[in-house]
């Protein structure tokens, strides 16, 4: 099948590459000469050359490399490795501590499902699906640049392509196909700008191509980038990079589930998480002190809503520096009082940590600097920049020592017995972000000028309110004599090529944020490892991720960490999960996290997401948090927060929201074993816990735009009201049959769009696909520890032949080792329920009943009809979880 030839491609060259001209002309882009193979070694698993520079150098936005080395690797039979590295390897590349590199199966060209076909002069590439003969990437499209400071490479894409992926942004979740830019640079971004660079770094993309197949292109570099997607010349799709190698994992699919599973072989299976993670979590930026934060939990408990997590911003340091509490505001004992009472009620306590620590004599910064962890610039000295303590430090998490002291300042500050027993843990601002910009001469006086937060006065006694539940000396003042704290927002190899300018980078990518070195550690910090930020800033988030969750293994070896980060790279989901930053509370935003949830939940591999519930900029509305809170419930991170200047938006504030959180969190509850499941699926496979619905139909491109609706694990189909303050949505359904989850009425889909009317607010419609096997707790709890009491029930929701089938997985919860475990495979045919698997886990809980739905109806077809009368039988158990069965319904 692969023809190395020069002859089948040359109709293909674009690129003019003859008269280079002299160094450094404006659009000297156009002459760069691009590279010649030579030297190929064809050994059937691996192919390499040499490429030499093809002319003259063009030296566009740095010097032209002259010497690379081209290795391709047919590593599995989906899976294909095609790098394009200098030849002395002194350019900087990913260091494998961080990302471990896949192994290779060395799998025989001709088993692979993909061919790799190149052109010598000047070199190009392609790769294409053999079972269809169809182009998936072809970088003849233009000629291929490697500079000291840029590279260039352009792929040709079919017109009008279906591509998901490169985040982190906010766009929709189908890519726009021209004039797009995806800037790549992880920034503290207020907001979630839409077309802007945000947070994470994923530089992975899904090609979806309906019936043809879906295939994946993983990029395999930390370093800032803008991709450009555009038609000017030809559909194309163009990696623009500050730097680093071209080091390309192409992924065959075809479906794109198979994609998923491939990519997660990449970057690693996501982290198991506990399953009370699952439970609601309350937070918000500007609880004062302990008593607000107490006052909290009482009043979800008053208003008899679920509670499971609280949270603690910022507010709980003293004066915004880490591993501190404020003496007065969050005295320790008060703050292990509340967290004995959280614990005592079946609630989880989680607080935040930063990165920045206060350049100040304290503990944090004393340790830091006698272990020399911080960050360095390169006449070696501290770097200080300006966060919320005022002038501050950064660890460096390239630094050796670096972890032991992460671990101690955990171990001690968050010491089960003397200190914050948190159960969880927050990590912010690790982009990193930095209040001063660049060059940040002087953090002192910008600190003093944004604010160091000014002292309210302190929080005495009580006189006023009772906190129910809560000792009698644990009551707060009226309202009326606290402050709120006021804050401004102020406002060897592989190292790196020696020689660049790591500060003024001639090719400038579209930051948000402006120079690459602006609001957040400068890029020529020098790492402990000789790598720099220039090279390494997208992994900064990812590095802190990592060394947060050991840390927290080292406080409590034996349970799963759960560890909820703002800034991630490729690979972040099998160490943490990820909230998706400061969203507004407007319609817009609350819509657009669908588009957020899927691509980490979907593409990235970062299942454990959520996005700020009823939003945590701006003001939110009854309507729009009742609306909300039913979406969060469908996220698998689940998390009301607010910002520090919003009003108030605890789900308890108004009537209307309680009744549609209650209702929400109840039907969250009643499925949290379903959803569990699928995390623990995912967690060994790779299969998502959330599906876009392209990933169920990939035949009916229909299905591509869609990201107003997703399916909840495999089986429930969300669809949220999304128009402001309407009761009305339009909603997709693919051709197939589904169940409304609450009336268990029969829809048959048609492959067309129905409107839905009369939503009211405390619901939000809810389908089950017929083919499912859906295990529900009989009924919700208040905490995830009582519903793990509840029994079960089976919602069997047939298809088109009368059959269906699902998952039940059940651990004990919270344990790294589980030595107990059941995976239970229910399937269902014609009257007949089987019940087999394992059966580790030992439980005396059972399955109370069995509702079979659709059951002997006749299915209407077209649109949104639903049967008169929902047929539907019942079974009543018992059956056990303990040991496979068979029954006739
Ligand atoms: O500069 O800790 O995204 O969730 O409440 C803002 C205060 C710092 C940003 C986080 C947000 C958090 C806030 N933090």
């Amino acid at each position: 099948m692969r023809f190395s030839t020069v002859p089948v491609l040359l109709g293909l060259a674009g690129p003019a590459c003859a008269s280079a001209l002299a160094r450094r002309q404006a659009g000297s882009l156009q002459s760069c000469p691009g590279y010649e193979a030579s030297n190929v070694k064809d050994e059937g698993a691996k192919l390499t050359a040499d490429l030499s520079l093809a002319g003259e150098a063009c030296n566009a936005y740095g010097e032209d490399l002259t010497s690379l080395k081209l290795e391709v690797e047919y590593q599995t039979e989906n899976r294909l490795h095609v790098k394009i590295y200098d030849a002395d390897e002194q350019v900087y590349q990913v260091p494998e501590s961080v990302f471990p590199r896949p192994g290779s199966d060395d799998c025989e060209a001709e088993e692979s499902a993909l061919a790799f076909q190149w052109m010598e002069k000047p070199f190009s590439f392609r790769v294409v699906r053999k079972s269809t003969n169809e182009t998936l990437f072809d970088t003849s499209a233009a000629s291929l640049v490697f500079e000291s400071q840029y590279l260039r490479l352009r792929t040709s894409l079919p017109d009008a392509p279906h591509l998901y992926g490169l985040g982190e942004h906010t766009d929709p979740f189908q890519l726009n196909t021209t004039n797009y830019t995806r800037t790549m640079w992880n920034r503290d971004a207020y907001g979630v700008p839409g077309g802007t660079n945000l947070y994470g770094h994923h530089p992975i993309y899904f090609d979806h191509r309906g019936s043809s197949g879906t295939h994946g292109v993983f990029l395999l570099s930390s370093n800032g980038m803008d991709i450009k997607i555009d038609n000017t010349d030809g559909q194309f799709l163009e990696y623009n990079t500050l730097g680093g190698v071209l080091d390309f994992y192409f992924i065959a699919g075809p479906t794109p589930k198979d994609v998923a599973v491939q990519y997660s072989e990449i970057v690693g299976k996501p982290a198991m998480q506990p399953y009370w993670g699952f439970g609601f979590h309350q937070c918000r930026y500007g609880y004062q002190d302990v008593y607000a934060v107490a006052e909290v939990v009482a009043n979800y408990s008053a208003a008899g809503i679920p509670l499971e997590t609280m949270w603690t911003d910022i507010d709980y340091m003293e004066l915004r520096r880490v591993f501190t509490l404020d003496p007065e505001r969050f005295p320790l004992e008060k703050v292990r009082e509340l967290v004995n009472y959280l614990h005592e009620h079946q609630q989880h306590y989680v607080v935040m940590v930063d990165p920045a620590t206060w350049r100040g004599d304290y503990e944090a910064y004393n340790e830091g600097v006698s272990r020399d962890i911080f960050s360095k610039l390169p006449n070696g000295t501290i770097y200080v920049g300006a966060v919320w303590p005022g002038p501050t430090v950064f660890p460096d998490w390239f630094h050796p020592s670096t972890q032991g002291y992460w671990d101690d300042q955990f171990l001690k500050f968050f010491d089960a017995d003397t200190g914050v027993d948190i159960d969880a843990l927050w990590i912010d601002m690790n982009e990193a972000a930095n209040f001063c910009p660049y060059p940040c001469a002087d953090p002192d006086a910008f600190a003093n000028k944004s604010g160091n937060p000014p002292k309210p006065p302190p929080v005495r006694n009580n006189s006023g309110r009772p906190i129910p539940g809560f000792p009698g000396d644990f009551q707060p003042p009226p309202t009326s004599q606290r402050l709120l704290v006021r804050q401004e927002n102020g406002t060897d190899n592989w190292l790196g090529l020696p020689g660049r300018d790591l500060i003024n980078p001639e090719y400038k990518i579209q930051n948000a944020a402006g120079s690459i070195s602006n609001l957040t550690a400068p890029a020529d910090i020098l790492n402990y490892d000789g790598t720099h930020q220039y090279d390494t800033h997208n992994l900064y988030g990812s590095m802190m991720s990592i060394a947060s969750r050991q840390a927290l293994l080292a406080r409590r070896p034996e349970r799963r960490p759960l560890v909820i980060t703002r800034s991630t790279y490729a690979g972040a989901g099998s160490h943490v999960g990820k909230w998706l930053g400061d969203n507004l509370s407007t319609w817009h935003h609350y819509k657009n996290s669908i588009s957020g949830i899927l691509q980490f939940a979907s593409i990235f591999q970062v299942p454990m997401v959520g996005a700020d519930v009823c939003g945590f900029g701006d003001n939110t509305t009854a309507t729009l948090c009742s609306r909300w809170a039913w979406l969060g419930a469908f996220y698998p991170f689940f998390r009301n927060h607010n910002g520090f200047d919003s009003i108030a938006q605890e789900f308890y504030l108004w009537p209307e929201v309680i009744e549609a959180s209650k209702n929400a969190i109840d039907t969250r509850y009643r499925l949290i074993d379903y959803i569990y499941t699928a995390l623990h699926k995912q967690s060994e496979t790779g299969l998502p816990l959330l599906n876009p619905l392209f990933f169920h139909y990939p035949e009916d491109l229909n299905t591509a735009p869609i990201d107003l609706q997703f399916f909840f694990g495999d089986d429930l189909l969300v669809s949220p009201v999304t128009e402001e303050n309407s009761t009305d949505v339009s909603i997709y359904l693919p051709k197939d049959t589904f169940y409304d989850f609450f009336t268990h009425e029969k829809v048959e889909g048609a492959g067309s769009f129905v409107n839905l009317t009369g939503v009211a607010f405390t619901t939000m419609p809810l389908h089950i696909r017929g083919g499912s096997i859906i295990p529900l707790r009989a009924e919700s709890a208040n905490t995830t520890t009582e519903v793990r009491k509840k029994d079960f029930v089976l919602l069997v929701a047939v298809n088109a032949t009368n059959q269906a089938s699902g998952a039940l997985y059940l651990d004990e919860g919270d344990a790294v080792e589980q030595p107990e475990t059941s995976m239970i495979n229910f399937s269902y045919d014609n009257g007949k329920l089987s019940v087999e698997g394992t059966f580790g886990y030992k439980t005396d809980l059972v399955i109370k009943s069995v509702t079979v739905l659709g059951a002997n109806a006749n299915s209407t077809g077209g649109g949104y009809q639903t049967e008169e009368s929902a047929a539907s039988k019942s079974f009543d158990g018992p059956i056990s979880l303990s040991e496979a069965s068979s029954h006739t319904l």
